[in-house]
């Protein structure tokens, strides 16, 4: 059984309130009930914050009792050389994921601070894309295990 670090960034806790047509109609405690149900015999932890310094917090705190983590990081993605910092710091590995297409959006949202440091990044799927990249992270994590 694998434990899992779901982490959100800031302003989407607004989820399901506006920008309905670019981020869905889910509500985040929609999402977190999703993917913990898929999730199945593993844990997921969920946790949102709109502070920078509580996500990496949360990331270093995730090294003593997490075997992964999966972080839609909000506009810290485009901005936070400090959570591209702690993920390395910790060196679980890290799927990114996003809702909408960031490649598709405006150009400050192309490039991304922290795919560098993940296993990879899934985007554009909507709330499907927490689905695929828990799925891909849990199925890293079996293979590396010996
Ligand atoms: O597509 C994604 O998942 C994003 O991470 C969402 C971030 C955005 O800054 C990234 O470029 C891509 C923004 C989340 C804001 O969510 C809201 C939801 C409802 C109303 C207002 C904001």
């Amino acid at each position: 059984m694998a434990k899992i670090a779901l982490l959100h960034g800031p302003n989407l806790n607004l989820l399901g309130t506006r920008e309905i047509q670019i981020y869905g109609s889910l509500t985040l405690a929609d999402i977190d009930r999703r993917v913990v149900a898929a999730a199945a015999d593993h844990e997921v932890r969920p946790l949102q914050s709109n502070h920078e310094g509580v996500l990496i917090d949360a990331i270093h705190a995730a090294r003593t009792w997490a075997d992964g983590l999966l972080i839609n990081p909000g506009a810290f993605t485009h901005s936070s050389y400090a959570l591209r910092d702690a993920i390395a710091g910790v060196q679980l590995p890290t799927v990114e994921v996003h809702l909408s297409n960031i490649h598709a959006r405006e150009p400050f949202r192309h490039l991304s601070l922290l795919a560098p440091v993940c296993v990879g990044q899934i985007c554009g799927f909507g709330w499907r894309s927490y689905l695929l990249g828990l799925q891909a992270l849990l199925d890293h994590l079996q293979e590396r295990r010996p």
